[in-house]
This record gives C-alpha cells, sequence and structure tokens, in this order.
C-alpha cells in the first residue's frame, strides 16, 4: 500500500483559529513514521493553497438562504482536494486528507466517490449534518455530511455532491453534540448512528464493527473520517470544539484497527486538530497514531 499524504489547511470552517496549521502539526507528530511502522509506504503532495481567512469575505450568496462562513472559499479548496483524491486513487494510492477543519470532508468524499461507490464512516461528538438553514453557528465544519449528501440547501451544489456515496452507506460513530434539525434529519432518513451511550452499552469492538459493516455494503470501499474531537478531550484537547465524554485513546485505537481488519479502507482523513489549543502536540501525535492503527499498525 502507498499512501498520498494531501495537507488541506483551511481555516475557513470553525469560530476558533488556529485549524490551518493541523497539516504541519500532523507532520511534525511523526505521521511518515508512524504509517512506516504499519509497513506503508508514504508519499507527500505538500499542502493545497488555501488564502488566509483574512483576506477573504466571511459573507456568501449561495447556497443563498441561511449562512455558511466562506463557503466560496470552501468550494474552491473542496473543489481542487476532490480533484487530488479522485487522481490519487485513479493512481492506485490511498489518499490521507489533513485538515484544517472539517470542511475538507466534502472535497474528500467528493473525490472517494467520483469514479466509486462508497461508504463513510464518521467519527465525530458531532453529526455534521447542518445545512445553511439549520446551522446555529454558520460554520461549514457543521455542514460538510449534509452537503456532501446533497441535503437540504446543497441539493443543487454541484461542487458539493458525492456522486458514489448513498445516506444508507453513512455511519455515524461516537456521537454526543447533536443540534436538534440534525437529531430530527438522523431520525427521518435513518441514517446509522450510534451515540455513545451506544457505546457505553456495547462496547467499541461491536459498535464499530456494526458501522462499518452498514457502511461497506454492496459499496467498492469505505471512506473514513476522523474528526479529532471524537476522543474525550483528556486524550485530545488540541481540537476546536471539544465535548466531554468522548472515546478513550485506547477505544479508539480499538475501533481504527479493526478499520484497518475491514480491508474496506478507501481514503481517509484527520481533521481539526488545532495546535493553538493542544498541550505539546499531543492530539496531533494522536492523530498520527491513530492513522497507523487504520493502515494495520499492530503490537505483534
Ligand atoms: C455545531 C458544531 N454542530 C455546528 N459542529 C462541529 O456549528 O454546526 N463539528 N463542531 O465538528
Ligand atoms: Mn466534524
Ligand atoms: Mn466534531
Ligand atoms: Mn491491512
Amino acid at each position: 500500500t502507498t499512501v498520498k499524504i494531501i495537507g488541506a489547511p483551511t481555516d475557513y470552517g470553525a469560530n476558533r483559529r488556529g485549524v490551518d496549521m493541523g497539516p504541519s502539526a500532523i507532520r511534525y507528530g511523526g505521521l511518515a513514521d508512524q504509517l512506516a511502522g504499519a509497513g506503508v509506504e508514504t508519499v507527500d503532495a505538500g499542502d493545497l493553497h488555501v488564502p488566509r481567512a483574512e483576506e477573504r469575505d466571511p459573507d456568501t450568496d449561495a447556497p443563498s438562504e441561511g449562512k455558511a462562513k466562506f463557503l466560496r472559499e470552501t468550494a474552491d479548496v473542496c473543489r481542487r482536494l476532490g480533484d487530488e483524491v479522485a487522481g490519487t486513487l485513479a493512481d492506485g494510492r490511498i489518499p490521507l486528507a489533513l485538515g484544517g477543519d472539517h470542511s475538507i470532508g466534502i472535497g474528500s468524499l467528493v473525490g472517494s466517490a467520483r469514479d466509486a461507490d462508497i461508504g463513510a464512516v464518521w467519527f465525530d461528538a458531532h453529526a455534521d449534518l447542518n445545512t445553511p438553514a439549520t446551522s446555529p453557528s454558520g460554520n461549514v465544519h457543521g455542514m460538510p455530511l449534509a452537503a456532501a449528501l446533497g441535503i437540504g440547501e446543497f441539493a443543487d451544489t454541484e461542487w458539493a455532491n458525492a456522486q458514489g456515496l448513498a445516506p444508507e452507506n453513512v455511519a455515524l460513530v461516537g456521537l454526543r453534540s447533536v443540534d436538534e434539525p440534525e437529531v430530527e434529519l438522523i431520525k427521518d432518513r435513518g441514517f446509522a448512528a450510534y451515540t455513545m451511550s451506544d457505546i457505553d452499552e456495547r462496547g467499541i469492538t461491536d459498535v464499530t464493527e456494526e458501522a462499518l459493516s452498514v457502511a461497506s455494503a454492496g459499496v467498492d470501499g469505505l471512506h473514513v473520517s476522523l474528526d479529532l474531537d471524537w476522543l474525550d478531550p483528556n486524550a485530545a484537547p488540541g481540537v476546536g470544539t471539544p465535548v466531554r465524554g468522548g472515546v478513550t485513546y485506547r477505544e479508539a485505537h480499538s475501533a481504527m484497527e479493526i478499520v484497518d481488519e475491514s480491508d474496506a479502507l478507501r481514503s481517509m482523513e484527520l481533521v481539526e486538530v488545532n495546535p493553538t489549543l493542544d498541550q505539546h502536540n499531543e492530539t496531533a501525535e494522536l492523530a498520527t497514531e491513530l492513522a497507523a492503527s487504520a493502515f494495520g499498525k499492530r503490537v505483534l
């Protein structure tokens, strides 16, 4: 296996600044060495060019209803990321995108689903199913799944719709901060959604295995999206929107090991690492370790 690392240093999608330093922090945190430890070769595409938020106007005019800050800029990055992801897959490599905020998930999903049917497993405290009309914050990092699935105002947004991704093949794992319109959407559309309570009751292995089997049913491969706020803030303090009560360090590794065992991994992303809020780069280092587990690193 060869993994191609693609940095997407965006800082448009969230309120707290600094997540654009994520790709550097994750590289310095030892990503290539960790992946080598998993027996995986890496090539590094470097970072996509992302203009600084200060140079831009957050207002946007499409989708026209509601609010979504920096949507034009997000569209521009996601178009280029989608091309890079699709090209990487066409070359027979596995794309690993480094955020940046979670809005880059739109580009990852669009690229991964361009020439194949895919499923998506979303490891996150949040559902990321808001739309400009429902979002309490206007932050696009709370919208990537809705965008890629063409929900609400994103129905006709060509740059956002992930062709080969169907809602039946989406699974959300680790939910503990879900906005009311997202709760309704999850119930109405019957998304496979697993809360922290499900993990408490059933254990991480059972929940992750079920999530992977739902997501991978009848598709060519899986996109795994790892928002570091999925973990408890004790383990991952360097994120913009920490939520107490997340998975432990060990549960996170266990889930990533199950990802590897599925042999379905097609593309992956590590998002929301914010070095300005971190302690000695530990969240970035954790991200590299979890990626290694997902790509097959084992103790023995
Ligand atoms: C919240 C927070 N649901 C929003 N979302 C986050 O702004 O839409 N996603 N933090 O990762
Ligand atoms: Mn997220
Ligand atoms: Mn999150
Ligand atoms: Mn393997």
